[in-house]
């Protein structure tokens, strides 16, 4: 091989490996990328506290051939959750840079992966579940993006049903409503889907006692007084 071919086909290799590392930015969709199911809205531990631990989830990041994207912008986008839910204008979990962002109807959070390709969230909200009959989101409302591509949807449930309070009996009370509109009526509504599985029963229920009954969402938005962004 003569020097200029050698140099020719090391710049070609070299442009190959830099075409792939740009392709390998792109995030790709679900299952490739990784999504719960479903997310639940929490409040926080105590006054001012943190975002309650029941309300954790993983979303990993990848490219079409599995490799995580670190530095990747994921948006999680509740403004398709209409007409119930409702996002907090502060976020309280600060493990990846979680921020609210109130500017369409219902409002988003959005976070950036780490080295993994992974954020670690949990999001204060909740919905204005306050009196029997209340409509709601259907099935997985949210969309969930990665540096502007969709990744797919997850159901979004709400502990805190009546939007203030934080999560206690009344939210109790307003399930056991949703509840029983399902058994009867066969009326979905999301944010009472606690274990994601497209029905509302008595699982749904234990759920939501090992939240009401610790008290470790005793706080909607962490504040004496809620402040959602809608
Ligand atoms: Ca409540
Ligand atoms: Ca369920």
């Amino acid at each position: 091989m003569t020097g200029m071919v050698r140099k020719a086909t090391l710049l070609a290799c070299g442009g190959i490996l830099v075409a792939s590392a740009a392709m390998a930015a792109v995030p790709s969709p679900a299952p490739d990328s990784v999504l719960p199911c479903g997310i639940n809205l929490v409040g926080t531990t105590g006054l001012g506290g943190t975002a309650d631990a029941k309300g954790q989830f993983t979303i990993q990041v990848n490219d079409l051939a599995l490799n995580p994207i670190a530095g990747s912008s994921v948006v999680i986008s509740f403004n398709t959750c209409t007409p119930d839910i409702r996002v907090c204008t502060t976020q309280s979990y600060p493990v990846s840079g979680i921020v609210s962002d109130c500017s369409g109807v219902v409002g988003s959070v959005s976070a950036v992966t780490d080295g993994n390709g992974e954020v670690i969230l949990r999001v204060t909200g909740g919905s204005n579940n306050i009196a029997a009959g209340t409509p709601g989101a259907g099935f997985k409302c949210a969309v969930v993006f990665a540096d502007g591509v969709a990744l797919g949807t997850v159901n979004v449930g709400a502990y805190d049903e009546t939007g203030g309070g934080g999560v206690g009996v009344p939210d109790v009370s307003s399930f056991l409503s949703d509840s029983f509109r399902f058994q009867s009526l066969a009326i979905y509504v999301g944010r009472s889907d606690f274990n994601c599985n497209n029905t509302i029963t008595p699982t749904d229920l234990a759920n939501l006692l090992t939240v009401s009954l610790p008290g470790t969402s005793s706080h909607s938005c962490g504040a004496a007084l809620p402040i959602y962004c809608h």
